[in-house]
Formats: structure tokens, C-alpha cells, sequence
């Protein structure tokens, strides 16, 4: 008996800096209606999916910065969002800049939501692993000021029933580090949901640009196999704003192999009907954690943040 669900990733070309919420959301209803007519059950949206990525710039005045945020979801420009969700029967996943106010503080995150087909919010998910700077640097060509504009997340890596299935979630330079799917794979993940932004040129690394979409790839991929988790990676493409953002957005099944990609860098759906059961090959045999797995010999993962090199100072 198959466990199928009928996934769509919808990747995004640019949002300019001055395109409205309402101009995203417009082009977010279209790609729902095209994935309605392919029977798509659950939708999946990029990092940051209402407003340009912002990151790439010093931005100095508070209220301009956290004018790219949103203090409600749904909210006025996004209820036609949860409404067409509805109205179709769709779940989705979406990303967007979150603000919060607790006891009187700001607090600001790179967050994406989990919402279900009648447009509950299933679950909430806040960006752990921020790449980028702090300071302005301006020899850059463009900044990344993601660990100057957001807080570290703070609702761990958690995963939700929904769909049929065990969902997870994660954002971006999530995908990078393995921690991040062994987490939802040690909870039972069979479908795992990210966005990114990515550019094509890293300014630490120029001689790597031509790496960008194979180690954007590589790291969805052995993340799913590793896990035996389905894994849809959603992209923000395209010359946003005078940047490069790469593409690649694709399915992947838990066997590591790219059912689906997009071959565009702009608004564009791909889908498949992703069998969650087909998990199982992978989660009982080659990567049945509770047989192999030896976490006593994993100490340093978790009580070391950099590298420990024994006998040196
Ligand atoms: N973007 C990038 C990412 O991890 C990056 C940052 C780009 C890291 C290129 C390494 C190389 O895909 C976000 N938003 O995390």
C-alpha cells in the first residue's frame, strides 16, 4: 500500500527591492491554480518568498530593515495566500522574514510555516544555522548579513504529522550541514521541506562559483539518502536585484536520486507524487538508525563547536 502524496515546488525568480507583498503573493496564487491542475496536495515556496533577500544589503535604519518583516501570518497581504490554500485544498510551506514582539523586545527570525489544507498553520520552523557576516563589509560585492538581521532560531528542528506523514522543515545553509537532517531524520522525517537564496558567486571563495549548484545538490541529496527522507529544495532564482541567485530546485527521493527539477531561473512548478512509504528501504536497511547507529562514539558533534585536535593546545 502506498502512502503517495502529490508534492509541488514552486520556485521563485527575483523580487525586487520595491515589488509589494501582494505582487509575491499574486505570483504564488498563480502557481498554486497550475499545481491544482497537476493534483498537487502540498506546495512548497523558497526562503524569504515575500520580499527581495534583503541580507544583501547594510541596511542602517531599523524601521526600513523590519519593514521587510512580518509581525502576523496571515495577515492582510498574505490571507489571499491561506485563502487560496483553501479554497484548493492545498497545504504549503513559506518562508518569510519574521518579527515578534516578547516582553517588549523586538525579536527578529528567518522563519518558514507548515500549513495544512484548510489553512491552519501546522507548525513553525526558525532559521539555525545563519551564514554570512555581522559587520558591513564593503569590498563585497554584496553583503550577506543574515547573522546581523536575524536571531539564531530558537524552536530546535522540530517535525509534524500532517499529510500522511512525518514532515520536516529547515531553511538554506540548513541544508549544509548534515546536523540539521540527522536531527529530522532521528525524529522519524519522511519528507522534508526547505527554501533557499542562494548566490551563485560566494565572495570568501570566487574559485568555488562553478561548485554552486552541484554542492546545492550534493547536500539535498545526501541528505536524503543518509536520512531515507524525501527532500523538496525550493529556490528564489534568478539576476534579483543586480545578484545572481542559483536554481536548481528539485525533488529528491529517499534513494538520493533528483525525481524532478526545474530548468528555469524564474516562476516555475515542478511536481511529483512522492510515495512515503518508499522511505522504508532506506530507514530499514542501510540506514536503520536503531541497529547501526553508535552515538557513544559521536561525543564531539554535540559537546564541541569548532574543531578539537587531541595534544594540541
Ligand atoms: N544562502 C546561502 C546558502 O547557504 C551561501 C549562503 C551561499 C553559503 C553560497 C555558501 C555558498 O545557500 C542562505 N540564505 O543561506
Amino acid at each position: 500500500m502506498a502512502r503517495n502524496i502529490v508534492v509541488g515546488a514552486a520556485q521563485l525568480g527575483p523580487i525586487s527591492r520595491l515589488d509589494s507583498r501582494t505582487s509575491a503573493v499574486d505570483r504564488m496564487i498563480k502557481l498554486m491554480d497550475e499545481a491544482k491542475q497537476q493534483g498537487v496536495e502540498l506546495i512548497v515556496f523558497p526562503e524569504l518568498a515575500l520580499t527581495t533577500f534583503f541580507p544583501r544589503w547594510f541596511i542602517e535604519d531599523q524601521v526600513e530593515l523590519d519593514s521587510f518583516f512580518e509581525r502576523e501570518m496571515p495577515n492582510l497581504e498574505t490571507a489571499p495566500l491561506f485563502k487560496k490554500a483553501t479554497e484548493l485544498s492545498m497545504g504549503f510551506y513559506l518562508g518569510f522574514a519574521e518579527l515578534i514582539e516578547e516582553s517588549g523586545k523586538k525579536r527578529h527570525f528567518n522563519t518558514s510555516i507548515l500549513v495544512d489544507d484548510k489553512g491552519s498553520l501546522i507548525g513553525k520552523y526558525r532559521k539555525i544555522h545563519l551564514p554570512g557576516h555581522f559587520e558591513n563589509e564593503p569590498s563585497r560585492a554584496f553583503q550577506h548579513l543574515e547573522k546581523r538581521y536575524f536571531e539564531t532560531g530558537n524552536l530546535g528542528f522540530p517535525t509534524f504529522k500532517a499529510f500522511g506523514g512525518q514532515m520536516g522543515m529547515c531553511l538554506c545553509n540548513d541544508r549544509r550541514w548534515p546536523e540539521t537532517f540527522r536531527m529530522l531524520g532521528l525524529q522519524g522525517a519522511e519528507l522534508v521541506m526547505l527554501g533557499y537564496n542562494t548566490p551563485a558567486h560566494y565572495p570568501p571563495v570566487p574559485k568555488h562559483d562553478h561548485l554552486n549548484d552541484f554542492h546545492n545538490h550534493l547536500v539535498m541529496q545526501a541528505g536524503a539518502y543518509q536520512n531515507g527522507t524525501w527532500v523538496i529544495g525550493v529556490a528564489k532564482a534568478g539576476n534579483e536585484e543586480n545578484c545572481d541567485l542559483i536554481g536548481g530546485t528539485c525533488i529528491i527521493a529517499p534513494t538520493g536520486e533528483i525525481v524532478a527539477e526545474c530548468k528555469t531561473l524564474g516562476d516555475e512548478l515542478i511536481v511529483y507524487q512522492c510515495d512515503l512509504d518508499r522511505c522504508t528501504e532506506i530507514k530499514n536497511g542501510i540506514f536503520d538508525f536503531a541497529q547501526h547507529r553508535e552515538p557513544e562514539n559521536y561525543k564531539l558533534i554535540t559537546e564541541t563547536k569548532g574543531v578539537k585536535i587531541e595534544g594540541s593546545d
